[in-house]
């Protein structure tokens, strides 16, 4: 299926991408297009739906959610609690808002991968190695605390094993290129090897450092493979770091006098990560009123400066990496299931799911805080 390599793409500075209405399946400039059909994805082409040339025509912020991270780190399962909430639970909390989606590939992702299985209670399968069909989404009737009251939303859910293989991702170059706030999942419990968590923590601790380091080197290496310079790195990305499964660090909670004896450790290994349980209860629902967002983003972004703090002190090759590859970076901690998704007792308890999407918004100024 993966037939085209995008290897006709020149690098153009963003601000000519946006005058020149771009392909939302490729992010090439439309007009190479014939007839409004990408042929770059799918040698059968895909049509560009109407409604998003006109959006973009007229000048609608497109927020790109393009997911990168290793092989069973948790990407598909963000993105379905992801579209879980901004179509399930966020119409009954805001006033007037509602989602259209605005290809068929949206339709049957979440039918088939996303949504469908969260209702039926089955499990994702592994993504399958090709280069994704974005999932394309209108929100519409937004609060009025953003800039505008609609966004287009483009989605990714960029393969896992590609993450294991700079030349893979180069197959993607054309959305390394143009999406500057990538998401970059990443679970500190897989890399710290899952399946003997929690009890062999401390003595088979997997090196996180490498992991999440060579994540972040294969990233910046599709950019400079691409021609873009340190330079053009720096000024124009900026990543969201997310990491993922926060749940799994207070596993026990039954058991009062465990969850402290985990509470402690798990502290020690992840720092502000495992306080994520306590601080979502004192901040529930803030994010979905207009009178408390501020107050929540404004926290978010505490949390993000206190994680990146934890990786400094942690994961210090890393944290040396990022701070001079990038002029700024966000992290966030959530979980998707919220619980062990094995438990399948119906509830769906995300947690700071919306967060990425947030720093997306804060960071294309789409929201006034
Ligand atoms: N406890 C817990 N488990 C999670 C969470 N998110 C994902 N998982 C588990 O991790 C497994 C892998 O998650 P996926 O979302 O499918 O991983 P992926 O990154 O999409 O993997 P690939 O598609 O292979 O690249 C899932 O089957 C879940 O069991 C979470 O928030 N909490
Ligand atoms: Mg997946
Ligand atoms: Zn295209």
């Amino acid at each position: 299926m993966m037939k085209k390599l995008y290897n006709k793409y020149e690098i153009k500075p963003i601000i000519e991408r946006v005058k020149c209405k771009f392909c939302p399946f490729c992010l090439d400039e439309i007009s190479t297009h014939t007839n409004d059909i990408c042929t770059n994805l799918l040698d059968s082409g895909i049509p560009i739906p109407r409604k998003f040339k006109e959006e973009v025509k007229e000048r609608t912020s497109v927020i790109f959610l393009f997911v990168i991270g290793y092989p069973f780190h948790g990407k598909t399962q963000f993105l379905s609690h992801f579209f879980y909430k901004i179509t399930r639970d966020l119409p009954r909390i805001w006033e007037g808002y509602f989602y259209s989606a605005l290809n068929q590939e949206t339709f049957d992702g979440f039918d088939k991968i996303y949504i469908g299985p969260i209702e039926r209670g089955e499990f994702a399968d592994s993504t399958r190695n090709v280069i994704p069909i974005p999932m394309i989404l209108h929100l519409e009737n937004l609060p009025t605390d953003f800039k505008y009251n609609k966004i287009i939303l483009v989605c990714y859910d960029f393969p896992g094993e590609f993450c294991d293989d700079q030349y893979y991702m180069q197959t993607a170059r054309n959305l390394f290129v143009n999406i500057d706030h990538p998401i970059i999942l990443f679970s500190l419990l897989d890399s710290l090897n899952g399946k003997t968590w929690p009890d062999n923590v401390i003595e088979k601790k997997g090196d996180v450092d490498k992991d999440l380091h060579e994540l972040l080197n294969k990233y910046i290496n599709v950019l400079y493979e691409s021609g873009l310079s340190e330079e053009d790195i720096k000024m124009r990305k900026k990543p969201i770091v997310v990491f993922t499964k926060t749940d799994k660090f207070l596993e026990n909670e039954e058991d009062e006098n465990k969850e402290d004896e985990n509470k402690k450790k798990y502290k020690h290994y992840f720092g502000p990560l495992a306080e994520i349980k306590y601080y979502e209860e004192n901040n529930l629902n803030k994010i979905y009123s207009l009178e408390s967002r501020k107050e929540y983003l404004r926290d978010m972004i505490a949390f993000s400066d206190e994680i990146k703090n934890f990786v400094k002190r942690t994961y210090i090759q890393t944290y040396n990496f990022v701070s001079n590859k990038f002029n700024d970076i966000n992290f966030v901690a959530l979980s998707s299931t919220g619980k062990d998704p094995e438990e399948k007792d119906g509830a769906v308890g995300s947690k700071r799911i919306l967060d990425p999407l947030f720093f997306l918004i804060m960071n294309e100024n789409l929201i006034s805080i």
